[in-house]
Order: structure tokens, then C-alpha cells, then sequence
């Protein structure tokens, strides 16, 4: 039976507070019934085969908790789908999963638009209210195997359009248990949770660590002078470095009186985390000048949640992300053919919480996966380059930098290089293009596009990035486009993208 839906169904009764959205308070028990109500709807007539895919284009709250577990409690697995995502993306997502259901809350009815024709379009307010005559969360639970789908995730990678990696009940039930029990999640804790659901750190590793706990979660979206304001009422806040970022900013903004009060707001905060993306040591320290203590820092991934995490109590080094959780195993694997452990390598990581695979890609899941050199289980290839240091305690990892430069990371989102190349190629005016990651202080890779233009052809900045907007997240567009007379190749005409980086480095600083 699956740990995570019994975890849920176990508050069936439970009257205390599950979240706090916008539109109010909701208790455990009602968000249960909600999904209850959900899961009966969407089974009615035996519409769900197990796993069938059904997304989800719902505001964040208790509402769409209800959404996600109804899912789960029907034998389906959720697809979640952003406002954020213009209708090309949304299209895709939806035809890749094969997903033939979308539940739409009413403001996300407009975006749901983009779908009509593809999919079907349920209302999540009447399915709210379908009445269960009987049906029973425990009963629903029950059914649904440990190896079942739970959720598919979509994460860039080095093959242009982003991936569905499939997650088991068994995968994000573990996780709940090993980031709860290492983070000392109880019922008294209340998350200030303001990251998107439609990656693992907000959903997965903030939102269902904390429900699995019996934990409330303030959600709402992000907005610094709020977070500062709300964090009072919490006692745990997980972000992405950008979100620290503009945290500062907003401190460096306030008043003296604001400043002492936020102080000790955040001070009182059982834990602040940070991950997705590397936290800079200045950003850690300047935590530390406000609360006495640096974000507790960790490594995830979507295909693995998180895998490494520096300790709730004892040492923590600024720049480093600790060791593996229990069950975790790590290899820091050499280039060579025999992959022998190195001490700067490729992660390779094992355990009951890495991923089923790709969704329909047999080819990318077996690229992503190596034989254990010992002729043990397979390895998980992170694609990030690590090592540790044996001079702190316990040698931990930090994180280099990733394997491929066609990644990058962009305040939290893991983009595809060759994604955007291939969107800005479309263009009529672009002969070439080359999309690079430039270091930057609020978004830790901004976005470039380098582009040659086909002769004769004219083109502005503004008109290529209002034509990538109309196809991709605007957190994929590039801030900056670059018009070049060539790109830099090596003698097999390929871009070598580590010189073009070199060469924008050594430009001015855009200020946005
Ligand atoms: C927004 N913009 C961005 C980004 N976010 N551009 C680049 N990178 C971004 N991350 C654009 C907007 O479209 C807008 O563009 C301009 O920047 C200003 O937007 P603004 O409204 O100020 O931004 P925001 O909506 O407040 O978003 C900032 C944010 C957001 C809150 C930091 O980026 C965010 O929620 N990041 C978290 C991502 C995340 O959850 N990653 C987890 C992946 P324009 O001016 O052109 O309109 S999972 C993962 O990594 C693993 C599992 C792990 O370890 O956690
Ligand atoms: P995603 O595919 O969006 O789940 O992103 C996963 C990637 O985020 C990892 O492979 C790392 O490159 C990066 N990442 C996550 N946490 C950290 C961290 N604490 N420090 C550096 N990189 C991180």
C-alpha cells in the first residue's frame, strides 16, 4: 500500500490546520474530504486506469492538495501544469504525458484555454463538491500499489525539450520520511512555502515534506516584504538562493524599525533552507549576521529529491552541501571506462528514492543510469560535478558545477541551453544562435543568446525575446541578446561554448 497516501488518508479526522491559503484556513480533515470527493469524481464509471495521467492547472493551496491527492487516490498520476508556461509548452507537456484529463480552478480558467481540444477540461470546484456517499481515504489508500506512478515531473536536459521523470508513491513517500526525520518536521511546525508547484523543491521536498509531518503550510507567492512579514507566524522557510537574494534587497530597502522586526521574525525560525541551485557564501553569511546561523544548505534533484543535506543540528559549512541522507548511497565516479571513485567526478547516486525513469524514453532513462562497476544496482548519473573536503567533519560534498554546459540554472530552474537554441532558431532573421549561462549575482546564471543573423536580415533585441516568450516560461527567455558577426568553433565547426563564456564575462554587467 502506498506510505505517502496512507500518511494522508490517516488525518481523515484530523481537525487541526493542514494549510493556510489565501482564501483561509483549512484543516486536515476537510482537505482529506476534498480529495476524497476528487478521487470519487474522476473514478466515477471506471474513468481511471491506474496510472493514468491527470494534470493539474491549479492555484497553490488547499485546493490544490485536495486536487493531488484525489488523483492519487483514483490510481492516477499528477502532471503539474503552470500559468507560467505559454500555450506552446502547456501543449507539449500535456501531449508528451499522454495526459487526457486537466482539473482547472477557476483562476487558472483563462490559461486552461490553451488546452481546449486536446484535453478534457474539469472544473475542480464541482469536483470539490461531488458527493463520496461512502468512500473512504483509508479504502482508497489501500488500493494503490507502492510501485504505482505518482507524479511526473518535467526537468531539462542536454536533449532540447524538457523530460517527464516518473516518480513511484514508494520514491516520494521515502522522501517524505528521510528530508522529515532529517529536518526534524513535527505537527507543530508551520512552512512559509512561497516556491511554484511544478518542480520537486516546491512540491515534493517543501509542500509534502511538511503535510507527511502533520505540519501546516502557509502558501503563498513570492514576494520578499511579504515573506519577511509572514515569517513571524512560521517556523520553517525553504527557498532558492534568488529568493535570499531578493530577501537582502528588501532588508537593504526597510526601515530601521522593519529591520529589527524582521530579525526577529527570522531568528525565531526553527530552520531556513536553501537548494536547487548553489547558495553563494555571502548570502549564507549575510543570513548568519541576521539570525546567528546559515541557511541549512542541501542538494536535490527532481529525479532524486534530495539526496545530500548538510545537519539540522552540529556543524554546517557555508558552501557545502553535507552528506547523503540515509538510504543514499554516492559514488564520485571517474571518466575513465571503469569509472573508478575520483575525488572530482561525476555524482552518481542510488537509493529507494532515485526515479522510475523518463516517460517514454527508454534511450534518455538507460543514458541516465550506469552499471555499478562492483556489479551492484545501477547508478543514478547526476550530471553535476563534486568532491569533499576531508579537512571539515564528516569530509562533506560541494557541489563544482554541472558536467554539461548545455545546463543551467536560472534562480532555481534548471534550463536547457539547447531548448532555447532551438526556439530562437525558428526565427526567420537567425542564422545561429548560442545560448550560455553568464554568472550573475541575483539569478546565479543569467540567461544569454548569442546570435547571428542571416545576411540582410535585421532583428531586434525586443522582438526576439517578445517571439521566445510567446513559446517558452519568461524564466527561459534570455535576459540579454547578443547580435555577433560569428561564434567562436572549433575545427569540427562546433561552438565552443566555455570561450563565448569567457568572452560575455569579461562584458559590463546588465543591472535587471
Ligand atoms: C522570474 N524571472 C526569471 C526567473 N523567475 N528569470 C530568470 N530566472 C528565473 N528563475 C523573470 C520574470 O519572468 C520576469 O521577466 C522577471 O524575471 C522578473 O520577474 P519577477 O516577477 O520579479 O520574478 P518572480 O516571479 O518573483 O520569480 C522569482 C523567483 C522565481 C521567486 C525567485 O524565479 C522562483 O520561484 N524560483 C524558484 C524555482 C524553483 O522552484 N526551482 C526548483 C527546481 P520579464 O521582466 O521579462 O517579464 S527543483 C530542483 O532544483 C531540485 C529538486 C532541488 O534541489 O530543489
Ligand atoms: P532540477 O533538475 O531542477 O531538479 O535541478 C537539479 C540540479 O540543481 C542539480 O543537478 C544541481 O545541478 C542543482 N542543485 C540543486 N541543489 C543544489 C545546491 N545546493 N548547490 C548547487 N547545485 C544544486
Amino acid at each position: 500500500m502506498s506510505q505517502l497516501l496512507a500518511r494522508f488518508a490517516a488525518r481523515s479526522n484530523d481537525p487541526r490546520t493542514g494549510v493556510l491559503d489565501d482564501t483561509g484556513t483549512h484543516s486536515y480533515a476537510s482537505i482529506v474530504r476534498g480529495a476524497v470527493a476528487v478521487g470519487t469524481a474522476l473514478s466515477a464509471g471506471g474513468r481511471v486506469e491506474p496510472g493514468d495521467r491527470i494534470a493539474l492547472l491549479v492555484h497553490p493551496g488547499a485546493d490544490f492538495i485536495s486536487a493531488f491527492f484525489g488523483v492519487l487516490l483514483a490510481g492516477g498520476c499528477v502532471v503539474v501544469l503552470s500559468p507560467l508556461h505559454p500555450a506552446p509548452e502547456t501543449r507539449y507537456l500535456c501531449e508528451d504525458a499522454g495526459v487526457r484529463t486537466v482539473l482547472v480552478s477557476a483562476p487558472m480558467r483563462e490559461h486552461g484555454a490553451a488546452l481546449e481540444g486536446v484535453c478534457e477540461l474539469r472544473d475542480l470546484a464541482t469536483l470539490l463538491e461531488t458527493p463520496a456517499g461512502n468512500a473512504d481515504a483509508r479504502a482508497l489508500a489501500d488500493a494503490v500499489a507502492e510501485s504505482a506512478p505518482a507524479l511526473q515531473l518535467y526537468t531539462s536536459g542536454t536533449t532540447g525539450k524538457p523530460k517527464g521523470a516518473v516518480l513511484t508513491h514508494a520514491n516520494i513517500g521515502v522522501q517524505q520520511e528521510l528530508v522529515g526525520q532529517a529536518w526534524g518536521f513535527t505537527e507543530r511546525d508551520v512552512l512559509l512555502h512561497t516556491l511554484p508547484l511544478h518542480h520537486m523543491h516546491g512540491l515534493a521536498i517543501a509542500l509534502l515534506t511538511a503535510l507527511g509531518a502533520g505540519a501546516a503550510a502557509r502558501t503563498r507567492s513570492f514576494d520578499a516584504v511579504a515573506v519577511w512579514e509572514e515569517m513571524a507566524n512560521a517556523t520553517v522557510f525553504m527557498g532558492v538562493p534568488a529568493m535570499y537574494h531578493r530577501l537582502f534587497l528588501a532588508f537593504d530597502a526597510a526601515t530601521d524599525e522593519e529591520r529589527a522586526r524582521w530579525s526577529a521574525s527570522a531568528k525565531q525560525l526553527r530552520l531556513a533552507t536553501s537548494g536547487s541551485a548553489a547558495l553563494p557564501v555571502t548570502l549564507a553569511e549575510r543570513w548568519r549576521a541576521i539570525t546567528g546561523t546559515i541557511p541549512l544548505e542541501r542538494f536535490g534533484m527532481t529525479e532524486i529529491g534530495v539526496g545530500i543535506s548538510n545537519a539540522l543540528h552540529g556543524a554546517r559549512f557555508a558552501g557545502y552541501v553535507g552528506l547523503p541522507l540515509p538510504t543514499v548511497e554516492t559514488r564520485i565516479a571517474g571518466e575513465g571506462p571503469d569509472h573508478a571513485e575520483v575525488e572530482i567526478g561525476e555524482l552518481w547516486i542510488r537509493g529507494p528514492s532515485v526515479f522510475a525513469g523518463y516517460h517514454g524514453k527508454t534511450e534518455e532513462t538507460k543514458k541516465a543510469f550506469a552499471p555499478d562497476p562492483n556489479g551492484g544496482a545501477p547508478w543514478f548519473r547526476t550530471g553535476d560535478t563534486v568532491t569533499r573536503d576531508p579537512s571539515l567533519e564528516g569530509s562533506p560534498f560541494k557541489i563544482l558545477g554541472r558536467t554539461s554546459v548545455d545546463i543551467l540554472k536560472s534562480g532555481g530552474y534548471k534550463l536547457s541551453a539547447l531548448e532555447i537554441e532551438e526556439v530562437l532558431r525558428e526565427h526567420a532573421a537567425v542564422a545561429e544562435v548560442a545560448v550560455v549561462g553568464v554568472s550573475d549575482e541575483a539569478w546565479g546564471e543569467r540567461v544569454v543568446a548569442c546570435v547571428v543573423l542571416r545576411s540582410g536580415a535585421g532583428c531586434e533585441t525586443a522582438e526576439l525575446r517578445a517571439f521566445a516568450r510567446e513559446r517558452l516560461a519568461p524564466y527561459k527567455v534570455p535576459k540579454d541578446i547578443l547580435f555577433l558577426a560569428e561564434l567562436p568553433k572549433n575545427a569540427l565547426g562546433k561552438v565552443v561554448k566555455p570561450e563565448l563564456v569567457r568572452q560575455l564575462s569579461v562584458l559590463p554587467s546588465p543591472t535587471s
